[in-house]
């Protein structure tokens, strides 16, 4: 049962490896996002010394600004996320990119090498990648040399990007069905007719498995580049953002949002009643399903939608 994907989305996710949701946000949801980009870029290069046109990135973006906190559970996106990953998840990294235009005098390295003049001055000239599969993560697990299923990122576009090379996202539609050794082999060169760049509109969405292999292009418009990323991936696998969020945030957080940032029940036998027998981490085998809510919550959507078609069907 799907609770927001189309079933054309669903081959696009499948086929393709993502889809594209224009005109997400709506305006205030926007203008609160890009206020507080502004908010936390100033605070970054106050606290590192740098001018406003310095480029940065941070991770575990989420704790940085309420605004960032609530793309967490976004009802909105949330169906989808669980449409494209199921329940059983939690955050592994929210990151954003603040890259601002290229000096002029900046020259752009070859797309998707990860060198050039712009990657030593800090611009950050992506390799073309899928994530979760450097020559050091999850090599082994793969039985054929494909990229195993692990999680998904929803990519939030909030700058202007229509534009060629004003810093998108650019993808390889279906890579993830490739193996990562292809691209090692092709010297990370990928045939310009294979590649799409995301030119989308500011307040675009996008849901995508994150074994396409992806590169950003450079920033060459004359606006700064703000995207943010939510990976979500599941609850048995580790984050990379964080060992625990800060205790005060999980307990102001409702139920799902604690889920979502990887708080683990607080029970007094963490291994469950028979951890000789039957060893329950909280990871794998949940005590009590009120500590993974979003089950509940995509159940209680999922017959919801049922009464409603079965509503139109005897109409
Ligand atoms: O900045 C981007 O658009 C791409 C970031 C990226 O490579 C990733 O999220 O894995």
């Amino acid at each position: 049962m799907s609770l927001a994907m189309t079933e054309q989305q669903r081959r696009d996710f499948d086929e393709q490896g993502y889809i594209v949701l224009e005109d997400f946000f709506t305006g205030a949801e926007l203008q609160r996002l890009l206020d507080a980009i502004d908010e936390v870029a100033e605070r970054i290069h106050k606290a590192k010394g740098q001018p406003s046109n310095a480029p940065f990135a941070i991770r575990n973006a989420l704790a940085h600004h309420e605004a960032f906190l609530d793309l967490v559970d976004h009802p909105r996106i949330l169906p989808y996320v669980v449409d494209a990953i199921g329940w059983n998840i939690q955050i592994r990294t929210t990151h954003l990119d603040y890259r601002p235009p290229y000096p002029k005098d900046l020259e752009a390295g070859e797309l998707g090498r990860g060198k050039g003049a712009d990657a030593a001055a800090g611009y950050r000239n992506l390799v073309w990648h899928p994530d979760l599969c450097g020559s050091y993560l999850f090599e082994a697990p793969s039985l054929d040399g494909h990229v195993p299923f692990m999680e998904i990122k929803v990519g939030y576009y909030l700058s202007d990007l229509t534009q060629h090379n004003s810093g998108a996202l650019c993808l390889v539609p279906g890579s993830h069905k490739r193996k990562p050794q292809e691209l090692r082999d092709l010297d990370f060169r990928v045939d310009p007719r294979e590649m799409i760049e995301l030119n989308v509109r500011a307040g675009t969405a996008l849901v995508w498995r994150t074994a396409v292999w992806h590169c950003v292009s450079p920033n060459l418009s004359d606006k700064v580049r703000k995207v943010m990323y939510y990976g979500y991936h599941y609850r048995w696998l580790r984050p990379t953002d964080y060992f625990q969020q800060d205790p005060a945030l999980i307990a102001r957080s409702s139920p799902i949002r604690r889920q979502l940032l990887g708080a683990l029940a607080t029970d007094d036998n963490p291994m469950g009643q028979d951890p000789e027998w039957e060893p329950a981490s909280q990871h794998w085998l949940p005590k009590n399903w009120d500590n993974v809510p979003l089950k509940a919550w995509a159940e209680e959507r999922a017959l919801e939608i049922d009464r409603k078609m079965d509503k139109v069907l005897h109409l």
